[in-house]
């Protein structure tokens, strides 16, 4: 196993509170992070937001208050509701944070210094949705940003460029050797075709954007609101000389939607390189999920807040449900008819069901004494690889597999007729369930980290009740 694991969710724009979307791919890399923590490996995982530039300067106006007040506000929802879902990062890096300012001025002066920064005139469609400029050739028939609908600024500047288009072929190297992994293959294809089609040089700068952090040598400019994001990643290490740093960077993993695989896996490589800066291991991009088929959007209001999903099924069961559902990597579609679906079947009924008989069985018959717990009768092979692998959904179906097992096993054996019997059968059999059961719980931890708990104090009691259920009975949202 690797000696060190650092893994970094987006950081999230704080023009939208937290959303089933957003929590997606940071409960992801709390999976990751609990699961090398456990396995003893030194572990950092960072999230945060991304608070610069025209879109949020304009959210804030919006609400009526100042960007420093907006900010702080929405930066405070992010850590409560990821708070909420369990997910415990290392760190929290918010871009307008001192820490931050410092690193990216810092970065700003050595890429200043490598000469691969120009001054240069540009003129173009701005889309302040995306906060990037955009092709006339990709608008709609209205003239509108497709995935935006609003229309892009027309803008003729007056920025600092830098040199990206000296950096496909490093790029390509990288990428084919392995270097810099990018996964899944697919998205490793679309890199390579975009950096094929020839890669033009990008503004890194904005001379008409005020909420940003200044061009250390040009006060008139503040910094691309996507060059300060990517930055988080080593800033909130205290890039470029504290001990953080030179431990965890590079990155073993940055974790990203689909949506903005470009910025990781092509500018962001490139701006390292110029600075002399090693590469990430890998960017892993997963894919977007419609709610009830319609894509996630303002306008519909489908948005859904993780906060009321956590009051009525509780953070575990949104956990299992996101990374079960969709196998990660893949698209897929929310809804609650399925998260109930799967709470009722594979968590009340099978896990939750499976701890209550076990618990009942010893409290009822043994007095609440555990008899000497043995090894366990199945093992979870592969499920460590598996989660290495980032295939959350197989991982877990592996550890269903088990409970499915023991559930029949119990069935079979019907322990409840041989307590009477054969107290000795009735022993062994209890034994293997409740090894069995610590082996799910420790598999299960990374992934619901309450529910393992419970099972392990449950078991670890020194008199064994009857448990309260691990997943109540719903009230059903639909018939
Ligand atoms: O892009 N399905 O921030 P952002 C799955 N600040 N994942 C979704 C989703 C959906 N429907 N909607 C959003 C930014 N996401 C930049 C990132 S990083 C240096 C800067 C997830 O608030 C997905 O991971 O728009 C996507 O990449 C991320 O939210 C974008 O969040």
């Amino acid at each position: 196993m690797t000696e060190k694991f650092y893994v970094t969710s987006p950081i999230y724009y704080v023009n939208a509170v937290p959303h089933i979307g957003s929590a997606y791919p940071t409960i992801a890399a709390d999976v990751l992070a609990r699961f090398y923590r456990g396995a003893g490996v030194p572990t950092f995982f960072l999230t945060g937001t991304d608070e610069h530039g025209s879109k949020i300067e304009q959210a804030a106006r919006a609400a009526g208050q100042t960007p420093e007040d907006f900010t702080r506000e929405v930066a405070a929802k992010f850590s409560f509701a990821w708070d909420q879902l369990g997910i415990a990062p290392d760190d929290f890096i918010r871009t307008t944070e001192e820490r931050h300012i410092i690193a990216v001025t810092r970065f700003l002066e050595i890429l200043k210094d490598s000469g691969k920064l120009y001054e240069g005139e540009y003129e173009g469609l701005y889309c302040v949705g995306h906060e990037a400029f955009i092709n006339e050739s990709d608008l709609d028939g209205k003239g509108l940003c497709p995935d935006h609908k609003t229309k892009p600024e027309k803008l003729k500047e007056k920025n600092w460029f830098f040199k990206l288009s000296d950096y496909g072929k490093v790029l390509k190297e990288k990428i084919l050797t392995g270097s810099l992994e990018i996964e899944p293959d697919s998205r490793k294809n679309e890199v390579l075709s975009f950096i094929d089609s020839g890669l033009e040089d990008i503004a890194i700068s904005r001379p008409n954007v005020k909420w940003g952090i200044r061009l250390p040598w040009d006060e008139k400019q503040t910094v691309y609101v996507w060059v300060d994001a990517l930055f988080n990643y080593i800033s909130a290490l205290g890039f470029p000389n504290d001990e953080k740093y030179k431990k965890f960077w590079p990155a073993d993993v940055h974790l990203i939607g689909k949506d903005i695989i470009r910025f990781h896996c092509v500018i962001w490589p490139a701006l390292l390189e110029a600075a002399g800066i090693s590469w990430p291991r890998k960017v892993f991009a997963h894919g977007f999920f419609t709610i009830d088929g319609e894509k996630i959007s303002k306008s519909l209001g489908n948005a859904i807040d993780p906060n009321n999903l956590v009051d009525k099924y509780g953070a575990d069961a949104v956990r299992y449900f996101l990374l079960r559902e969709i196998p990660f990597g893949q698209d897929g579609d929310f809804s609650i008819d399925k998260l109930e679906a799967r709470y009722e079947g594979d968590l009340a009924n099978g896990l939750g069901n499976l701890f209550s008989r076990l618990t009942t069985l010893i409290a009822q018959n043994l007095e609440g004494e555990l008899p000497d717990v043995v090894v366990s009768p199945r093992d979870f092979d592969g499920v460590g690889r598996l989660i290495e692998n980032l295939k959350f959904h197989e991982a877990l179906a592996k550890i269903w597999e088990e409970i499915a097992w023991a559930n029949k096993y119990i069935d079979e054996t019907k322990p409840w007729e041989t307590a009477k019997k054969n107290e000795k059968l009735f022993k062994e059999v209890i034994s293997s369930l409740v090894a069995l059961l610590y082996e799910i719980a420790k598999n299960l931890a990374p992934f619901m980290p309450e529910t393992a708990e419970k099972i392990r104090s449950g078991l670890s009691a020194e008199k064994i009740a009857k448990a309260e259920p691990l997943f109540p009975r719903l009230e059903r949202t639909h018939a």
